[in-house]
């Protein structure tokens, strides 16, 4: 209950802030997307991962608050890029199961775009196989975003439910590739067979397939061999401040 009231007081405080990790065209690394994630430096317990913050914020009821200052946030970062000349194609932002069933969500979306000059095909939506499982909605809302134009990608993609029956449902464009499954992409196995699957599912039905968790410039390598042409992770870059992106221009976020 605690970390819950705290989450109103850093809001306030303005205690969060957004750092931002590639997402890379194989083979060469060139970046093309960016994928924010969110930080909270807590004044007493330092740093508080969003795993453990993020659930609390979505069982009081504060991701919607919270939500709509994480995506304006990356919104301003990426007009900020896109008037230095710096930006990448695409900025990615995470949005959680409560968030996504807002009714409102489609409508704050649209209105922070508007309001910061970023066009609808420059923003990625996150969202996991969780948080649309079971229609409602989420799944509402999906569509209505991508029918502005905005881009969804499924994240996590393999581990959650019913991964394929709402690739035949949804406008997804986007299969974010488990890390769980690239990790041992180099070792023969079943985690290198499922990574060798889903590249073929994401060709056959157009999709464009990241291979996650990316660390080592072997699984980056065989993921290229296996088909991948876009991956993320700690080999290509960290989640970073935005002024590591673009090497200063936009310091003050
Ligand atoms: O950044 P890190 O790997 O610690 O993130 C852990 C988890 O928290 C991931 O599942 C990630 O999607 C989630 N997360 C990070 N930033 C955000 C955010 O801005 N909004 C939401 N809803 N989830 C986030
Ligand atoms: O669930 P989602 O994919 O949004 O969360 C991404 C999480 O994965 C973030 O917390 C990010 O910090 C973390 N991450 C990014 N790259 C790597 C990596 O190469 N290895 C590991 N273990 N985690 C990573
Ligand atoms: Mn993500
Ligand atoms: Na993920």
């Amino acid at each position: 209950a605690r970390l819950g009231a705290d989450l109103r007081t850093a809001l306030d405080r303005g205690q969060f802030h957004l750092v931002y990790q590639p997402i890379v065209e194989l083979p060469d690394g060139r970046v093309n997307a960016v994928e924010s994630l969110i930080r909270w430096t807590h004044p007493e317990r330092g740093n508080v991962a969003p795993n453990d913050f993020i659930p609390v914020a979505e069982r009081n009821g504060l991701i919607v608050e919270l939500g709509e200052w994480i995506l304006r946030t990356a919104c301003l970062q990426y007009a900020d890029w896109w008037h230095a000349g710096v930006a990448p194609e695409r900025i990615g932002v995470n949005v959680s199961a409560r968030q996504l069933a807002e009714p409102a969500f489609t409508d704050i979306v649209a209105a922070i775009l508007a309001e910061t000059g970023v066009h609808p095909t420059r923003l990625v939506i996150e969202v996991t196989e969780t948080a649309v499982f079971g229609g409602g909605a989420a799944v509402r809302a999906v569509r209505e975003l991508s029918d502005l134009g905005i881009s969804i990608a499924l994240d996590d993609f393999g581990t959650g439910h019913s991964s394929l029956g709402l690739l035949q449902t949804l406008p997804v464009r986007i299969l974010k590739v488990d890390k769980s499954f690239v990790e041992n992409v180099t070792m023969a196995g079943r985690h290198a067979v499922i990574a060798t699957s889903l590249i073929q599912v994401a060709n056959g039905l157009g999709l464009v397939a990241v291979a996650e968790g990316v660390e080592t410039a072997e699984q980056a390598a065989e993921l290229y061999r296996l088909g991948y042409r876009r991956a993320q992770g700690y080999h290509f870059g960290r989640p970073a401040p935005a002024a590591a992106m673009d090497g200063n221009a936009s310091a003050r976020r």
